[in-house]
């Protein structure tokens, strides 16, 4: 039997962190509060026993309302998992503790964990962990998950609880003569109506008298039950809140002391970067550097990667002669694959900057200086949280709204991320950026981020018009402390992003390339201009001809649904990059467009139908085909227009 742990907690105490360090697992974790919004599974072993361990996502308390707090709390209340681990933060123990109490009300398989106990140390926090364990009758294990410290030690307890050698104790707190004599009311009502099921009755009554909606759903049908008012429940709320934190801060008082007072740089460095004026360009200024790095430091490894492309490439055609063979490896798979893949450098360095954002805590203090404007759209700095995934891939953009608790919110948030311009557009940009504008390639791209983040709250203000009746939602969320991004963290989160990039070249990536080789090859036997995919582009060239994007353009833009990165193998394809001379094929590509083309070809890359995968992200996230093929017809006809301006603005300038 293998046994079968959770790992609760408030959001942000490392939760992740230390499920990677029991499993081996890298998962995603990251210095905000709401990173897992799925729950994970791993493996553990110890002495022999096989335990599968569940990482949920953070919860403040069982009474949730969002989506993954919700499948945290479905987890521990419906799965019955062997024992349940609930991560706490060393740092901020009486929130966790909060939480802790709660599940103690209805469980007696809990391992309470006090996690990060290493910046507790640093910061001269004493916590007596024998304390703790009297006081809430749970066995208690101080943890570091980021050195490793502890996880032994949690392991044998986890083992020690499902054997059965140890138990944690049912709390019974007493809420005051008030609250508990309405508990022992609803339990009499309860009992008699026999239907607790696996529930404990006082829990059930404590829930019911809180106001918990999935809890009154249950009882709703039961008789003797009056629906209560929200006054009372308000009421309710409050005295029992009360009594916990009245409890849990007497503990705290036994189980801990303070060495030395606490630092309060972090408190004088949030003063200057969520300042009211400041802030605002402090985070772009931080967003152009992490571009200057994106271009200068990994250019040089780009040039290297594409001389090594058209090396191999070479080679091939040497080796197996000119025909059809030699012409598929290296057009279309060193051309396709290759030509996506010379832009892992730029695409790595850019998911460092953004996993240093993430890792520092820069990143929620960024969101809330971004609230500030994001309330005139209806939307909330969490939102915004979201949007900024967007810029490594729309995917997880668009699968982290569910810790949006607003429904209408979030909805909102989906429909607009696909705008923000992910690293998959990158390629594209660094490409024609580097051919049509090499004194400036940093600034052209970078306008196009801006570009990007103007379409995407453009795009909230109309998509409120048309769907929503729009209320302004403030932004409430807990600023973690900084930390100094371990480079084995930030190694981990690069990798976690990159690799996916990888795996598209492998998958989408090739077989699109393939397929555009077999299309720009057959039937004339490598006569581009006579191929399939000239027939196929000359019959949709006349829809572009507005933008003066030639049937080659066109044809890209076509294949770059599937990726966008696929925009960049076909115009290597088409053009007959990666071949022995590579300046030879960019004056091709220069004698079909000029830089107002080129920009607004970028513009149109930049906004039109995200890529299948987000599509069906959002089509996942939202539950119906109408929002995703809302996202698709509305980003054609923006990406359209605004391509069009921009070519005709272009065109004066440039
Ligand atoms: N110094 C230190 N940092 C830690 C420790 N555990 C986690 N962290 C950091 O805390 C941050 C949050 O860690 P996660 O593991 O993502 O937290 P989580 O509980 O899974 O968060 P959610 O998924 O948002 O609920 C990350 O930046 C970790 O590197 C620890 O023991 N010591
Ligand atoms: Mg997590």
């Amino acid at each position: 039997m293998m046994i079968r742990v959770a790992l609760a907690g408030n959001p942000n105490v490392g939760k992740t962190s230390l499920f990677n360090a029991l499993t081996g697992a890298r998962q995603y974790a990251a210095n905000w509060p709401g990173v897992t919004v799925e729950k994970k599974e791993g493996i553990a072993k110890y002495d022999g026993e096989r335990i599968k361990i569940v990482d949920l996502p953070g919860v403040y308390s069982l009474s949730a309302s969002s989506i993954d707090e919700k499948i945290a709390r479905d987890f521990i209340l419906k799965e019955a998992p062997d024992v349940i681990v609930v991560v706490t933060d060393s740092m901020s123990l009486e929130q966790g503790l909060y939480l802790l109490l709660e599940i103690l009300e209805m469980e007696e398989n809990v391992i309470l964990v006090v996690n990060a106990i290493d910046e507790a140390r640093k910061n001269g926090l004493k916590i007596d962990r024998y304390e703790l364990s009297k006081h809430f009758g749970v066995p208690v294990i101080l943890t570091s998950a980021i050195n490793g410290e502890g996880v032994e030690d949690l392991l044998k307890a986890i083992v020690g609880m499902a054997r059965k050698l140890e138990k944690s104790n049912k709390v019974m707190l007493n809420y005051g003569e008030d609250i508990e004599s309405k508990i022992r009311k609803v339990e009499r009502n309860l009992k008699e109506a026999k239907i607790l099921g696996n529930y404990d009755s006082r829990w059930l009554a404590l829930k019911y008298l809180e106001g918990d909606k999935e809890i009154l759903e249950l009882l709703e049908k039961m008789v003797g039950i009056e629906k209560l008012s929200d006054e009372e429940i308000a009421e309710n709320k409050v005295k029992i809140a009360k009594a916990r934190y009245d409890y849990i801060n007497s503990v705290m008082k036994e189980a801990i002391s303070k060495i030395k007072a606490k630092m309060t740089l972090s408190e004088a460095i949030d003063h200057v970067l969520t300042h009211k004026f400041l802030g605002i360009p402090i985070f772009f200024s931080f967003m152009y550097l992490a571009f200057k790095l994106t271009f200068d430091v990994a250019q040089v490894f780009s040039d290297m990667l594409d001389v090594a492309f058209s090396k191999m490439a070479n080679l091939v055609v040497q080796f197996l002669g000119e025909n059809w063979l030699s012409s598929m490896i290296s057009d279309g798979i060193i051309g396709g694959v290759g030509g996506v893949l010379v832009f892992v450098p730029n695409i790595f360095m850019m998911f460092l900057a953004l996993g240093f954002m993430e890792e520092s805590g820069y990143l929620p203090r960024a969101a809330f200086v971004m609230d500030r404007l994001m309330v005139r759209f209806k939307l909330s700095g969490r939102s915004f949280m979201s949007l900024l995934l967007g810029f490594g891939c729309n995917v997880p953009a668009v699968m982290s709204t569910r810790n949006i608790e607003n429904p209408q919110e979030r909805l909102a948030t989906i429909l607009i991320a696909p705008f923000i311009t992910c690293s998959a557009r990158l390629p594209v940009y660094i490409l024609l950026a580097s051919i049509f504008f090499p004194k400036n390639t940093a600034l052209v791209i970078f306008s196009l981020y801006i570009l990007s983040i103007l379409l995407t709250i453009g795009s909230a203000i109309v998509v409120n018009r048309l769907f929503f009746k729009g209320r302004k939602f403030p932004l409430i969320m807990e600023l973690p402390r900084y930390r100094m991004p371990s480079f084995k963290n930030l190694a981990i989160y690069v990798w976690n992003r990159g690799k996916h990039f990888l795996q598209k070249a492998g998958g989408i990536i090739l077989v699109a390339s393939i397929l555009i080789w077999f299309l720009g090859y057959f039937p004339a036997g490598g006569d581009v201009e006579k191929s399939y995919a000239a027939t196929i582009g000359r019959v949709l060239e006349p829809i572009m001809r507005p933008l003066n994007f030639s049937w080659r353009a066109t044809t890209a833009l076509l294949f770059g649904v599937a990726a966008k990165e696929v925009v960049v193998s076909t115009f290597s394809m088409l053009y007959g990059f990666g071949e022995e001379d590579l300046e030879s094929a960019r004056s091709a590509l220069s004698q079909e467009m000029d830089p107002a083309v080129a920009f607004a070809f970028m513009v149109f890359v930049m906004a039109y139908v995200p890529c299948l995968a987000t599509v069906a992200a959002a089509k996942m996230e939202t539950g119906s085909w109408k929002w995703p093929i809302f996202i698709v017809i509305y980003s054609s006809i923006v990406a359209y227009l605004i391509s069009f301006i921009a070519y005709s603005v272009g065109r004066l300038f440039l």
